[in-house]
């Protein structure tokens, strides 16, 4: 039975539900981990490295140990005994990766300002933070390594024991020769350098977790605001020994992750053997400007970007080099951010010749990993800002040049020079919308218009095609990139005796909806309400098995999960519907919630009927279990390819340098949509991360290493106030990958916004001669450039 077998049936899927989690989040009624009541529970409080680089020479805990309310003060070395192993990296790209050892608390050195030093224990969280600031801890201060150029030739080390500052260097490179001809006999080149700058996460609630013992102890449940509470689990028992079936994870309400939770935490590895030590429970929170430290930074990359067209800018070869800064440490998939996008560098293009090479680096910084997009929109950007650059080399219109390279729609599926199988799109269709729904030859000509009259608010008009791969599965594919999990998700769907539906899912959702979208998906498919579908996730002991959520997995591997589970369900309550009503089972076929005969719609037996049914087991066919309950692990064959246009339409005031954004198009397919109005949502809040990549957020460092906008009254998150409303559109070629036909959206948005917007800010200034604008777009970033271009002239 597939979608389209039942359709007289009344479909929920592409419905605009609202969603069933907003009242709980909204209201206040939900918990988080640090809403947590947990008699008895001790603070962890930490103390940090001020030094970006230093050798720890002396530490003394003597006065802290003594102070009221002190259980345990505890250095690297106390504590060193606790680990089975160092913090895990599950993404070691090359066989030759260097990894220096990581430990929750540095024994002899600390490489980034903010790294754990030393754990206070306390009874209270402000006789904790007291005792933290009598614990004297003596450096001796090195030579950090801060810049990501420099890292490369640098006499300095970030770390004492390598021999150079180089993790890995990894490489596509399938035809060299092609690649070499491509630059040889092109007409034209474009050959750019961008900056990704750091970005700091922002979630709206901290980290924050509590490991609470089993009172005879060897039993632990960690509560973390975790997008990966089955990933974490199993890094906890392989960091510290504790056998996987005594942890239980459970990932409450979580406030926001974009990543920055896809992570296992020095602070969760330190509450769970601190916990065993002192049989207590044990609780650690963020404070805000500690977590701007400690939580990963995101992006953190120079890109060398070349392109060789010929002379009617068809492009015939992309040649990539790349600089990634690690930070100090691996985390979690720190390594594998940059090939996510090592191979989207050609964007929706057809392309001949393609080559592609990473540096990743450490320097002494905050270790960075995955953050919204991860790794695709930094591939975007670099592609979409150089076929700007191309456009202009050719006094072509930036429409023009997209249209005359893209993929055609009838190639698909279309095997990239990459190595990948893009699903399905129709790249033309999305451009052609995008511009429709902005009046793009009415901007174009009020563009004109301002810069004949000599306005100082210059108009500029900003477009960005992309493609990404998303839905991480097919495990597969994932071992050749030596991925340390796999892609699969696991779903059960169980119809309870009185019809209820209960659906258990291996996704993570902290924000994305998923309880509104899979009862939705079983609704359905079932004929029921999804009122009547109860969605259970995120607690290791209800959903034991799991790959989380992050990389736009969730619909099209977990949903798809679901899907398949529910119509095994139906398969079984077929068997026993034909053997009740005494009819073969070709001869029923499922409408609204019941088994009827073909032709004889009166002879029916209601789903309902057939759960009870299954729970009393008196009369079931032979060979028939009780219950009616299905469980799968789904593994797709392939990733899913979203896609879209994306306009940014802003306003540069040539006199001080602002940048307005004025109006913002989007056009995207993520396949066929579950539920419109999540998607638009999803779509909205990643723009907004992009938007906020181009013109407001930067983590500025000083020359010691010192993070200086560690606040959020420095670190510029954009609310509503700065944006316009998304004027939003979507073309729909449904994914063959999985039976829905879906495609991830969850970072669409981020990963086509910030080349849109910075497009439109070069475009603005193109006329005096700018031909880049780092990013973030700040007003005096693109008031110096104004004054350079206009001095040249
Ligand atoms: N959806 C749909 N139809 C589609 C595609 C998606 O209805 N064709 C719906 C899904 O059913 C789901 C939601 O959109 O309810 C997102 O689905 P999906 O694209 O599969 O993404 P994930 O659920 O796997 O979410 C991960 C993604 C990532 S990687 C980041 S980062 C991110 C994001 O989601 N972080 C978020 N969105 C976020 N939203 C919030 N509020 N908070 C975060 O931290």
């Amino acid at each position: 039975m597939t979608m389209t077998d039942s359709p007289q049936q009344e479909r929920i899927i592409g419905e605009r539900r609202l969603r069933r989690e907003d009242p709980g989040l909204l209201s206040g009624e939900n918990r988080f981990s640090d809403d947590l009541v947990v008699p008895g529970a001790l603070h962890l409080v930490l103390v940090r490295s001020p030094h970006a680089h230093a050798k720890i020479l002396h530490v003394d805990a003597n006065a802290a140990r003594s102070m009221p309310g002190v259980v345990a003060v505890l250095t690297g070395q106390d504590l060193q005994s606790e680990w089975a192993a160092p913090m895990p990296c599950a993404w070691p790209v090359t066989p030759d990766m260097k990894n220096p050892a990581h430990y929750p608390l540095a024994t002899e050195y600390v490489h980034y300002a903010g790294e754990c030093v030393v754990a206070v224990v306390a009874r209270s969280q402000i006789e904790a933070v007291d005792a933290a600031g009598a614990v004297i801890v003596e450096y001796e201060e090195l030579t950090p390594v801060l810049d990501l150029e420099d890292a490369v030739t640098d006499a300095s080390l970030a770390h004492e024991e390598l021999d150079s500052n180089a993790s890995f260097v990894w490489s596509l490179d399938p035809n060299p020769e092609a690649v070499e001809a491509a630059f040889r006999e092109a007409a034209v080149t474009v050959s750019e350098r961008y900056v990704q700058q750091r970005l700091i996460p922002a979630a709206m609630e901290p980290r924050a977790m509590v490991v609470v013992p089993s009172p005879m102890g060897g039993d632990y449940t960690v509560y973390s605001a975790t997008q990966i509470p089955h990933v974490l689990r199993v890094m906890l028992a392989l960091t510290t020994g504790i056998p996987e079936t005594k942890l239980r994870v459970v990932a409450p309400s979580v406030g926001g992750g974009f990543g920055s939770k896809l992570d296992v935490y020095a602070e969760e590895l330190l509450c769970l053997v601190l916990a065993r030590r002192l049989r207590q429970p044990v609780r650690f929170t963020e404070e805000r400007g500690e977590g701007t430290m400690a939580t990963i930074h995101g992006r953190g990359q120079v890109q060398y970007m070349e392109l060789a067209a010929n002379a009617d800018g068809k492009v015939t070869a992309v040649r990539v080099k790349l600089l990634a800064d690690m930070g100090a440490y691996l985390q979690l998939v720190t390594p594998g951010v940059p090939l996510l996008g090592a191979f989207l560098y050609h964007g929706v293009y057809d392309i001949g010749a393609y080559s592609f090479t990473c540096t990743g680096l450490f320097t002494n910084k905050t270790p960075t990993d995955a953050y919204r997009g991860a790794g695709r929109p930094e591939a975007t950007y670099a592609i979409e800002r150089a076929m700007d650059t191309l456009a202009r080399k050719l006094a072509m219109d930036p429409a023009e040049i997209r249209r005359r390279n893209f993929i055609a729609a009838e190639k698909f599926p279309y095997e990239s020079v990459a190595g990948l199988v893009f699903d399905s799109g129709s790249y033309q269709e999305n451009l052609a919308k995008a511009l429709d729904r902005a009046g793009y030859a009415e901007l174009r000509a009020e563009q004109q218009r301002r810069r004949a009259a000599g306005d100082p608010r210059r108009l500029g008009i900003g477009v960005s095609c992309y493609v990404e791969m998303c839905g991480l599965a097919p495990s597969r594919v994932l071992a050749s990139l030596n991925y340390g999990a796999g892609g699969w998700e696991a779903a059960t769907v169980r119809i309870l005796p009185t019809s209820k539906v209960q659906v258990v899912t291996g996704t993570a959702p902290h924000g994305q909806g998923h309880e509104t979208s899979w009862s939705m998906i079983v609704a359905d498919k079932l004929g029921i309400s999804p009122d009547d579908v109860e969605v259970l996730h995120s607690d290791t002991a209800i959903a034991p098995h799991g790959m989380d959520t992050y990389g736009s997995r969730s619909l099209s591997v977990g949903g798809t999960a679901i899907y398949l589970a529910t119509e095994r369900v139906i398969e079984k309550a077929l068997k026993i519907a034909a053997h009740q009503m005494e009819v073969a089972e070709e001869d029923l076929e499922y409408v609204g919630a019941s088994f009827r005969v073909k032709g004889s719609p009166d002879q029916q037996l209601p789903l309902a009927a057939i759960a009870f049914e299954a729970f009393t087991a008196h009369n079931l066919p032979d060979g028939v279990e009780p219950n009616l309950e299905a469980s799968i692990s789904w593994d797709p064959p392939n990733f899913t390819f979203p896609n879209g246009t994306h306009i940014a339409v802003v306003e540069v005031d040539e006199e001080t340098g602002r940048v307005q954004l004025e109006r913002y198009i989007a056009v995207d397919d993520c396949g066929n949509q579950i539920n419109p109005m999540i998607v638009e949502g999803q779509v909205h809040g990643g723009i907004t991360q992009g938007v906020a990549q181009a013109l407001y957020e930067e983590a500025l460092y000083d020359a010691s290493g010192q993070l200086l906008n560690a606040s959020l009254a420095d670190y510029l998150v954009p609310s509503a106030a700065e944006l316009p409303s998304f004027e939003l559109g979507s073309t729909v070629t449904p994914s063959p990958t999985n039976p829905l036909g879906v495609k991830g959206v969850g970072e669409a948005g981020t990963i086509g916004s910030a080349p849109a917007v910075i497009n439109a800010v070069v475009d603005a200034l193109a006329d005096l001669g700018v031909t880049d604008c780092p990013m973030p777009a700040t007003p005096e970033r693109v008031y110096s450039l104004i004054q350079q271009a206009t001095a040249a002239r």
